[in-house]
């Protein structure tokens, strides 16, 4: 994907996500660990089944999170859809 066809796709994405060293990048904070760690449980389970998995960090109640598809040493469909599911994830917080 070209970088402007991923500016154009993050418009339908939470005004939270950047475009970080080629990565769709966002930094949750959660109410606490438990929180951080079900909604990781959420995305790891959608991730195995879509073969896509995120590159993310966890310290408490803080996710942070980059999606790349290294198959294509850049951002596809693939990264856009996780986003959404995360997106659709987090919409409460
Ligand atoms: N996840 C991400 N983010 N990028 C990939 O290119 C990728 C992946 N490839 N998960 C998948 C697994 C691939 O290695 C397996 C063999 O399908």
């Amino acid at each position: 994907m070209s970088t402007g066809d991923v500016a154009a796709a993050m418009s339908n994405l939470h005004a939270d996500w950047d475009l970080v060293s080629g990565k769709l990048h966002r930094e949750l904070k959660f109410a606490n660990f438990i929180d951080a760690f079900a909604f990781m449980t959420s995305v790891a389970i959608y991730a195995e089944k879509a073969d896509h998995h995120p590159e993310w960090s966890n310290v408490y109640n803080r996710v942070v999170i980059d999606l790349v598809t290294h198959d294509a040493d850049g951002i596809t469909e693939l990264d856009l859809d996780l986003a959404t599911k995360i997106d659709q994830l987090t919409k409460d917080l």
